[in-house]
C-alpha cells in the first residue's frame, strides 16, 4: 500500500521534472553503467557473390559522378538507419566504371579503401594518384581533397569495388564533421608522381629533413603484393599466436604507431589447419576476407566465410577464426580511440 503510494508519488514527480528537462538518475543508473558491455551492434555477415549483383545494378541505374560516391552502406542490422556497421564505424561497397570519375572532395571523417574486385582504379589524394590492386589498403586522410577514376592498367579496364572504412558515426558523436567539394575541378591535376609517397616513406626510410608529422601515415598506399610476402615469410618462420594466427597492424612508419588516428587496420593469416581460440575485445571490428574460406563463431552464431565477404564483430563479442584451406584477412577497428582514451579490454579464453 505504502509502496505503490510511493511509486505514484514517484511517478508524479518524474511528471514534474519533465518540462524542466530533468530525468532521475536513479532509474536509468544500472543501464548507463552496465556491468559489461551492451551493444545493439550484432554479428552479421554480407557475402560478396549475393550483393555484387545489386552493386552492379546500381552502376546502371546512377553514375559515380551523379551518386558522388556509388557506395552501397552495408547497415549493421542492429542499427538500422544509422548508416553505421558498428558504433563508431561505418562501412561501404564502392563501385567506380571504367571512365568513370568521383568529383574531388574533403572532409573531416578519415577513409580507408580496401579493394576487393576488380583492378586499374585510382584515387588522387592531395594531388597523388595510386593506382589500386585487390588486396590493397589505401588512406584518405581527414581533410584531404581525394578524387577516384578508373582508366584501367595493363591494357585491361574493368568495373572495380572497394570496401570502404570511415570513422563517420565518431565524427558525428563529436559534432566535429565539415565537408567541401572542389568547384574549380572534378579531377585533381596529378602533382606528385606515383609512388612517391611510397618511396620517401615506404622503404623503411624516412627524409632527413621535413618528415611528415601529420596524425595519419604518409603511406597512403600499402600494396597487398608486400604485405602478403611478410605474412607468407612470416608463417613459415616465426611462432602462430593461438588466437589470431599471425595478425599484423599497419603502422605509420614516422610514429610507430597505428596508420589511421581512429580507425586500426590489420592484415592476418590463418596457417592452413588453424583453429584459433576464442578472443573478445571492446573494439568493434569489420573483416574483409583477402583470400581463402573458413569460418568466424561470434559469440554463439557461426559464419562461413569466403574471398570478398565482410563480417563484422561487435564490441566483446567473443570471436573463434578457423580455416581449413588457410585465409587472409582484412580488418579495421576502433581500437586506436579504446587505446588513446585507456578502455581498452581484451580476454584471451583457452
Ligand atoms: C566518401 O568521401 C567516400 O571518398 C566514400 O570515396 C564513402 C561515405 C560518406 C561520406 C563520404 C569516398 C563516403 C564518403
Amino acid at each position: 500500500m505504502n509502496q505503490s503510494k510511493d511509486n505514484a508519488a514517484r511517478r508524479a514527480l518524474y511528471e514534474s521534472i519533465r518540462p524542466h528537462h530533468m530525468t532521475p538518475l536513479w532509474e536509468v543508473l544500472h543501464a548507463l553503467v552496465p556491468k559489461s558491455p551492451t551493444t545493439a551492434c550484432v554479428p552479421a555477415l554480407w557475402r560478396y557473390r549475393e550483393v555484387k549483383p545489386f552493386l552492379m545494378q546500381s552502376g546502371e541505374l546512377i553514375t559515380a559522378e551523379e551518386a558522388v560516391r556509388r557506395v552501397l552502406i552495408l547497415e549493421n542490422p542492429g542499427l538500422p538507419g544509422q548508416s553505421a556497421i558498428t558504433q563508431s564505424l561505418y562501412a561501404g561497397l564502392q563501385l567506380i566504371l571504367p571512365g568513370e570519375v568521383a568529383p574531388s572532395h574533403r572532409h573531416v571523417q578519415s577513409a580507408l579503401r580496401f579493394v576487393i574486385d576488380g583492378k586499374g582504379a585510382y584515387t588522387t589524394v592531395e594531388g597523388e594518384r595510386t593506382t589500386m590492386h585487390p588486396g590493397d589498403f589505401i588512406i584518405t586522410p581527414s581533410w584531404r581533397w581525394h578524387d577516384h577514376g578508373n582508366e584501367g592498367v595493363d591494357g585491361v579496364t574493368e568495373p572495380v569495388v572497394w570496401l570502404d572504412g570511415l570513422d563517420i558515426p565518431t565524427v558525428r558523436f563529436f559534432d566535429a564533421g565539415f565537408a567541401e567539394n572542389d568547384d574549380v575541378s572534378k579531377s585533381q591535376t596529378v602533382r606528385h608522381p606515383e609512388g612517391s609517397s611510397y618511396a620517401r616513406y615506404g622503404a623503411n626510410m624516412a627524409p632527413v629533413r621535413r618528415v611528415n608529422t601529420g596524425l595519419t601515415s604518409p603511406i597512403f598506399s600499402y600494396p597487398y603484393s608486400r604485405t602478403r610476402e611478410a605474412l607468407h615469410a612470416l608463417e613459415r618462420n616465426s611462432e602462430i599466436d593461438a588466437w589470431h594466427g599471425i595478425k599484423m597492424k599497419y603502422i605509420n612508419p614516422t610514429t610507430g604507431g597505428w596508420a589511421m588516428p581512429t580507425i586500426g587496420t590489420c592484415m592476418q593469416l590463418l596457417p592452413k589447419g588453424f583453429r584459433g581460440k576464442p578472443h573478445r575485445s571492446t573494439e568493434g571490428t569489420v573483416y574483409c576476407v583477402t583470400e581463402g574460406r573458413g569460418s568466424a563463431r561470434i559469440g554463439d552464431q557461426t559464419f562461413q566465410f569466403e574471398p570478398q565477404d565482410v563480417f563484422v564483430v561487435p564490441s566483446w563479442a567473443s570471436l573463434s577464426l578457423s580455416s581449413e584451406e588457410g585465409a587472409v584477412l582484412f580488418s579495421y577497428s576502433d581500437r586506436p580511440i579504446h587505446e588513446a582514451l585507456g578502455i581498452l579490454r581484451e580476454e584471451f579464453a583457452d
